[in-house]
């Protein structure tokens, strides 16, 4: 069997899903996690970094399954008890949840890196694969809509993602580093693939190829760049990407996403609905891309693997 590194890039809920399967499939210490913090901000004091807690909870097995964020199992008393007294309640943080924001605050306050308060919750909850911020640096995904600039939360969560979107930026991403474990994982001669996760292309995955440095740590790796298309048959299975494209004026298909990716990608993965599908330059390769439970995240880590001649 070929042993090597893989590097996954993730959003939200698609990309944990995909990481988890990964996580599962490869050895502990195999697999780096690269997190989108585009979604990061600060609300009611707190740092709230929700990309990668998706991704700390879905693979400490916290997290619930059907909201897709936060943790399973919540209690929402801090929640009522600030609506009571008037406070802001349009983004939820649930009493579990909570404490991940306030412990990540405290250390960031005492002079921890956003890499280094990640690791340290990423070991305390048992997770194997590391998880690292795509930069230590803030970048703020902002939206521009028909009701103005929005920031990222007020636009997906506080407006539900209805209004219609312009354009996107990422503010603070041109003077913004690189996270050195990002780099070692991205620069590791032993890495055997690069994956983009089946997150949002535009929300999720190009804040992270915003960064400087990303876009020449990828291509200067020896290893594939395998995309999975987080479009199956023109809908996202979650989330506005669909909504978001059509509002773009880009056709909600795999094939618009291979186009976006044209160029950093060698091999596009596609759901079977999309057997057909041109993918550009890319090589196609496709399968049944829809994680409904465990079985399928490992049959996916496994087809995305098996493209690098791995037997895992
Ligand atoms: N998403 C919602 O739709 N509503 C919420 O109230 C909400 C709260 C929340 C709290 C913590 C956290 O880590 C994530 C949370 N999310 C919520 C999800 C999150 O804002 C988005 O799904 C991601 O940013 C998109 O990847």
């Amino acid at each position: 069997m070929k042993t090597g590194k893989v590097v996954a890039l993730s959003g939200g809920i698609g990309g944990a899903k995909l990481a988890l399967g990964l996580d599962r499939v490869l050895a502990p210490g195999q697999l780096t996690i690269i997190a989108n913090t585009g979604d990061d901000f600060r609300h009611l004091g707190l740092h709230i970094s929700p990309d990668i807690d998706t991704l700390l909870y879905t693979l400490a097995g916290l997290d619930d399954p059907v909201r897709g964020w936060g943790r399973r199992d919540e209690t929402w008393n801090f929640m009522q008890a600030l609506g009571q007294i008037g406070g802001e309640t349009w983004f939820q943080l649930g009493d579990g949840d909570l404490a991940i924001h306030v412990e990540r605050t405290r250390r960031l306050a005492g002079g921890e890196t956003l890499s280094e308060v990640t690791d340290g919750l990423r070991r305390r909850l048992g997770i194997a694969s590391a998880i690292v911020p795509m930069s230590d640096d803030p970048v703020r995904t902002r939206v521009e809509t028909d009701e103005g600039w929005l920031d990222f939360q007020h636009y997906f969560v506080r407006r539900r993602c209805e209004p219609r979107v312009r354009a996107l930026e990422f503010a603070g991403a041109a003077t913004a580093r690189l996270a050195a474990n990002a780099l070692a994982a991205l620069s590791d001669p032993a890495l055997a693939a690069i994956i983009i996760c089946p997150s949002n292309p535009y929300l999720s995955v190009d804040p992270i190829r915003a960064v400087p440095g990303l876009r020449e740590a990828l291509h200067a790796a020896s290893a594939p760049v395998i995309a999975v298309s987080p479009i199956i048959a023109g809908q996202a299975v979650k989330g506005p990407t669909a909504k978001m494209m059509a509002e773009l004026g880009l056709m909600p298909s795999a094939a618009t996403v291979a186009e976006h990716y044209a160029g950093l990608i060698d091999v596009f993965v596609v759901d079977e609905a999309d057997a057909e599908t041109g993918v550009g330059g890319a090589e196609k390769r496709v399968g049944p891309t829809l994680m409904r439970n465990l079985d399928d995240k490992i049959g996916l880590a496994r087809l995305v693997l098996g493209v690098t001649g791995w037997t895992v």
